[in-house]
């Protein structure tokens, strides 16, 4: 797509329609978050410069995927469902290595890594398959990729890496903190939007909801959001 298209595209967009909006004010927000986390890492001691690239990669990625949701909403309007649970498959896991990077110093083991890659692999994967190919059991596929949301949830708030946190103390044990909170109550906006957007006994509660929007909310609170808490962290530990 050309330069030329990007403001024809722009220029076409309705009033009324908050999905495009929200993926357009996304994708800059991502970019721009990019920009901040990538310009900054020079300015902090080598020991936080991966977890600040790490920050980085997660909105970097997520704003060329929303380059592509911004054009695909536009030109079809339709959910880029594709596009968006390639962008979790990639960030996500980023999320995870997050954690990972934090509690090195505090004695994190790789698997610890790895158990919640593959815990979120789970939850996107289930998640994905109830909103396309096994959509008429939506409501059971949610549930198991709920499961697998809420093992996450349980490894970092009371598992292995909540040990490994407290034993840190100080800086690193706070921003792990935050980051739990960011898990608990951002990522479970992400539940809301699937059921908003795919049918089960819960229609009647969301299904007045948009689910992009909610996804679009979602995803620039926890990327952002999430990145900041990590940028914070280097700035005070410094
Ligand atoms: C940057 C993107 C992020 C942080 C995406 C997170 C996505 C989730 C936590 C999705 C969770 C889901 C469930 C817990 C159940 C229903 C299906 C999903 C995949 C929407």
């Amino acid at each position: 797509m050309n330069i030329l298209n990007f403001f024809i595209d722009a220029s076409k967009m309705a009033s009324n329609d908050y999905v495009g909006f929200t993926f357009f004010v996304g994708c800059m927000a991502m970019m721009a978050a990019s920009a901040f986390f990538f310009l900054s890492m020079s300015s902090f001691d080598s020991k936080w410069r991966t977890s600040i690239l790490v920050s980085g990669l997660i909105t970097f990625i997520a704003a060329v995927h929303y380059w592509y949701m911004r054009d695909y909403w536009a030109s079809f309007g339709e959910s880029p469902t594709f596009f968006r649970y390639v962008d979790w498959v990639l960030t996500v896991p980023l999320m995870c290595v997050e954690f990972y990077l934090i509690l090195k110093a505090a004695g994190a083991q790789k698997s610890l890594m790895w158990k919640m890659i593959f815990l979120s692999v789970i939850m996107l994967v289930t998640g994905y398959l109830g909103e396309t190919v096994y959509s008429g059991q939506a409501a059971l596929w949610g549930a198991i990729s709920g499961a697998a949301y809420f093992v996450i949830v349980y490894e970092i708030w009371a598992g292995g890496a909540s040990k490994l946190a407290a034993s840190a103390g100080g800086a690193v044990q706070a921003a792990h903190k935050t980051l739990c909170w960011f898990v608990l109550v951002g990522w479970a906006i992400y539940p809301i939007g699937y059921m908003a957007g795919t049918e089960g006994w819960y229609s009647g509660i969301f299904g007045g909801l948009d689910m992009d929007v909610i996804y679009n909310v979602g995803d620039a609170i926890n990327k952002i959001g999430f990145g900041l808490v990590v940028y914070q962290l280097a700035v005070d530990s410094k």
